[in-house]
């Protein structure tokens, strides 16, 4: 698909797990030219599944750094090869797989600024790494590192009001950490910690790139109010810290000038910029062109939320990044686990395998679903987390299964409210202007769309997120040619294709669903309170999570007697 004229654009990369992906982008935000290279497929002699190797202990999970370099040589030589004229790159940016992080080896700097355009990256970079297999954002092998990293700042809610998030296993300062008590030797002949972002802006820099500000959000190690590193949290997780991670920038900051080793090799122009890289989903949001008051919804495997917040109020469920365009805003990511499979597994139950059965469903029912209920959750979920499913009528009783059609409503319903629910206790509110931009499986369906728009009282869009990261690092890319310019990103990406509006929400659904929301948050708290109460068994209070999401306890005894049988696995 290479058309090799001489368009001026923007390049977008993404590291992602499984592959290298680019795309171009010309001035009128056309993409123009896209490839990619497959870890598992095209570099089969590092033997990775998915792009990552687990390890034996289950819990482990690394890809090395040898193969992203490689990634990079065959695709810049695969673009030679197809005649694209690198010498009209203004810029480039880029995205990385979240939390990963890179160890670069003393004296890999000097290596780094002396490439030479004869050799390929990965022959000049072989030894260049204190640790070869980079612990990436699959690993879960750090809960001992959390619970210091917790204890060290006051606790789960106290680190998450510093850095956005409680500790979770696969953020980089736990990482860090465990490296530092685990490899010792190799952290002291660490010179520089990169996230896998930084670290491929690295290699296109020849010099070690900043950290940028978003990316940085998902360490446990960046204050997101100031944006600067915690002195706590540094040093709870490694000595030295602060020197091996360099300084944090903002996100659209230009980081320098793309390497000679480029210019030589490929005929890039040595004008070409280098826009600091971020995280994938950061990315991806850029990508998306979410807006103030916006929100993304990915309705896949698992069903996923980007949110555009002016005033986090950071929990101990998701996570709070700081915005990848808008210096002063930022993004949460909230994640649900229970998301398409779910969905099919009522469609096969309730609705004869059939999504038109299910719609219709959808159709013959009425929306607040006469105050039917229902919570479900097959698989534990993160957030919160929890299992099992749970159904209650108008009157406040727990019943074991709903006629079918009230069934597939009620699942829809809870989904969408849930996410409503986690939303606002992250600071979210749905705005006049709010969009909600809707992606993934379930998004092709236009009835599980309207009950998306009813709940959250607002319009729902279909946007087609395939190469959202690597086409949010090149409008990312432009946006950092205009940042001297104070230029919003919004102005940087009106001409990109307009998402195509799906759903608004019906006349009077919010009046009618606002009791029934009431009711569900009711139900979450009283669930939660319940089994606290209740259960034998023992709880670390930082498990009973979805308290501060669900503030309104309720304390009719019969509804709370109704909740005391949900099985709640802590
Ligand atoms: C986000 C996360 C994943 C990775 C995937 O917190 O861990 O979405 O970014 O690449």
């Amino acid at each position: 698909m290479a058309e090799p004229a001489a368009r001026r654009c923007c390049l977008g990369w993404d590291f992602s797990t499984q592959q290298v992906k680019v795309v171009a982008v010309d001035a009128e935000l056309n993409v123009f030219y896209e490839d990619s290279v497959h870890f598992d497929r095209d570099l089969l002699e590092f033997g990775t599944q998915g792009g990552v190797h687990v390890h034996e202990d289950g819990l482990t999970v690394t890809s090395p750094v040898l193969m992203w370099v490689q990634a990079l040589d065959i695709i810049l030589e695969k673009m030679k090869a197809s005649g694209f004229d690198f010498s009209q790159v203004l810029a480039l940016s880029g995205a990385g797989q979240q939390h990963g992080s890179v160890y670069w080896k003393a004296g890999a700097s000097r290596v780094l600024t002396s490439l030479l355009p004869d050799l390929l990256l990965h022959e000049q970079l072989q030894a260049c790494f204190s640790i070869t297999d980079c612990p990436v954002w699959m690993d879960s092998s750090t809960t001992a590192q959390c619970r210091q990293l917790e204890a060290a700042v006051g606790g789960a809610q106290a680190l998450s009001g510093l850095t956005g998030s409680r500790a979770y296993e696969r953020f980089t300062g736990n990482q860090i950490a465990k490296i530092y008590q685990q490899k010792p030797e190799a952290y002291s002949h660490t010179e520089r910690i990169s996230l896998v972002s930084s670290f491929a802006a690295s290699l296109f820099l020849g010099s070690y790139s900043p950290i940028d500000h978003s990316d940085g959000s998902g360490m446990n190690l960046l204050r997101i109010q100031d944006k600067v590193w915690s002195q706590a949290c540094l040093a709870a997780c490694a000595p030295h810290l602060e020197e091996k991670l360099g300084p944090a920038v903002p996100s659209c900051s230009v980081v320098g000038s793309i390497s000679s080793y480029y210019v030589r090799r490929y005929g890039f122009s040595s004008g070409c910029k280098v826009v600091a890289f971020t995280g994938d989903n950061p990315a991806s949001l850029a990508g998306m062109r979410l807006e103030e008051g916006d929100i993304a919804v990915s309705l896949g495997t698992s069903d996923t939320l980007f949110l555009w917040l002016q005033e986090p109020t950071p929990a101990l469920e998701g996570h709070i990044f700081c915005s990848p365009v808008d210096p002063q805003h930022y993004m949460a990511l909230l994640c649900f686990k229970n998301g398409s499979l779910m969905r099919e597994k009522i469609r096969d139950e309730s609705a004869s395998r059939s999504w038109g059965e299910f719609s219709k469903a959808l159709q013959s029912t009425e929306m607040g679903n006469g105050g039917n209920l229902g919570f479900y959750f097959d698989v534990m979920e993160i957030t919160p987390e929890i299992i099992g499913r749970h159904r209650f009528t108008a009157e406040n009783r727990e019943v074991s299964a709903f006629p079918g059609d009230v069934e597939i409503r009620a699942l829809i319903e809870g989904q969408f409210m849930a996410k409503k629910i986690h939303a606002e206790g992250l600071g979210y509110r749905v705005m006049p202007k709010t969009k909600i931009l809707a992606t993934g499986g379930a998004s092709h369906n236009r009835d599980i769309l309207q009950v998306l728009a009813d709940v959250f009282g607002a319009p729902v869009y279909v946007i087609d997120t395939t190469n959202s990261a690597c086409v949010g690092s090149a409008y990312r890319a432009f946006h950092g040619l205009a940042a001297g310019t104070g230029m919003p990103f919004s102005e940087v990406v009106k001409l990109a294709p307009n998402p195509r509006l799906a759903a608004t929400p019906t006349l009077g659904a919010s009046q009618l669903l606002c009791e029934n929301f009431g009711r569900f948050k009711s139900y979450a708290a009283t669930n939660l309170a319940t089994i606290f109460s209740e259960s034998g068994r023992c709880f670390k209070s930082r498990k009973i999570i979805s308290h501060a999401l669900f503030p309104r306890v309720c304390t009719r005894s019969s509804m709370y007697q109704n909740v005391a049988s949900i099985s709640l696995c802590l």
